[in-house]
């Protein structure tokens, strides 16, 4: 009997939310304005260059979709600040033009602009859940394409084993002079994982332009893994054979390892792994491993028992 595996993210039109539902239509009215007619189908979302992109209908976190609210005001970006509350001075960092660096094993290492680069891969919009090594955890949709699709476009050699991602240094951010912190923040996975179909680059929220304090205009989005992997306002991507040393593993590699993976029997020293706090309310849900996309990802590690995968 053939089994069809639906993807996590993945459910019918006919089960929708009604949150779902009414993102839509938000994004379509506003798909529909920035081309000046109605799109066909209404299966669009918008981009970070503005322009309607495919959407992709059948997503779905199993989740109520996150107050946008919540989401844009309640962030974790040291290089702003240490504390949650930083989307206001986010706003000063400047979001167009924008250069994405392509460096280390590739076969022509180059500069691209955003422009380009968006012109050259293809949108869509995925609901994915969210869940900081803090224990809270969000559910929102990104719109974007898939790190394989930049991946493929930089062309590394055969002998790169590991995507690294470096966020952007900018005067606009009070944190970097902060002592302690090892800047530019740097994270990696390696080259399986970039091009397992959930990892993802995004541009967009909520069907708009990604918003600073989320990481725009361009940052990672590693549903399975702890939040501090999905590094903000990238501006470079390099391709190395020796693993980096990332930037929370620099600072505290006991508490912050590499793989970084969802694990809810696994607890850091700080913070139970076992629930979650959905942002803007204080439900608690359980915790699954791989955040709920094991059947997506545990493959990418059964051949990897003696690393340390979760914490
Ligand atoms: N450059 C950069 N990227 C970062 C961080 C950061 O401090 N700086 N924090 C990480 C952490 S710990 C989390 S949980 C997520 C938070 O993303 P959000 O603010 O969009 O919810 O961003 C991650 N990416
Ligand atoms: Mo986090």
């Amino acid at each position: 009997m053939p089994v069809i595996l639906r993807r996590g993210w993945e459910i019918p039109a006919s089960q929708v939310t009604p949150e779902a539902a009414v993102m839509r239509r938000r994004s379509v009215l506003a798909g529909a304005a920035a081309l000046g007619l109605l799109p066909a189908l209404g299966a669009r979302a918008q981009t970070a260059d503005g322009s309607p992109a495919k959407r992709n209908l059948a997503f779905d976190a199993g989740r109520a979709l996150t107050d946008e609210k919540d989401a844009t005001t309640y962030n974790n970006y040291y290089e702003f600040s240490e504390s949650k509350n930083l989307w206001r001075a986010a706003q000063a960092l400047p979001q167009s033009p924008w250069t994405l660096e392509i460096a280390g094993l590739v076969k022509q290492p180059r500069k691209i602009a955003l422009d380009d680069l968006f012109k050259q891969v293809e949108f869509e919009e995925r609901i994915y859940r969210h869940r900081c090594v803090e224990a809270w955890a969000m559910t929102v949709p990104w719109t974007g394409f898939t790190l394989h699709q930049l991946v493929r476009l930089a062309d590394p050699l055969g002998s790169a084993k590991f995507v690294v991602l470096e966020t952007a240094q900018d005067k606009t951010m009070p944190g970097l002079n902060a002592p302690f912190y090892p800047f530019p923040y740097i994270e990696a996975v390696t080259i399986e994982e970039a091009a397992n179909e959930l990892a993802f680059i995004s541009t967009g929220l909520y069907g708009k332009h990604l918003p600073p304090q989320n990481g725009g205009p361009i940052r990672l989005t590693l549903p399975w893994k702890y939040g501090f992997k999905s590094a903000k306002a990238l501006v470079k991507i390099s391709f190395t054979e020796k693993r980096p040393q990332t930037f929370w593993e620099q600072i505290q590699p006991s508490e912050y390892g590499f793989w970084a993976n969802v694990n809810p029997t696994v607890p850091h020293p700080r913070w139970s792994q076992a629930s979650e706090r959905l942002l803007g309310s204080d439900d608690r849900v359980a915790t699954q491993l791989f955040n709920g996309y094991a059947p997506f990802v545990a493959g990418l590690y059964t051949n990897l028992k003696t690393e340390k995968l979760y914490m």
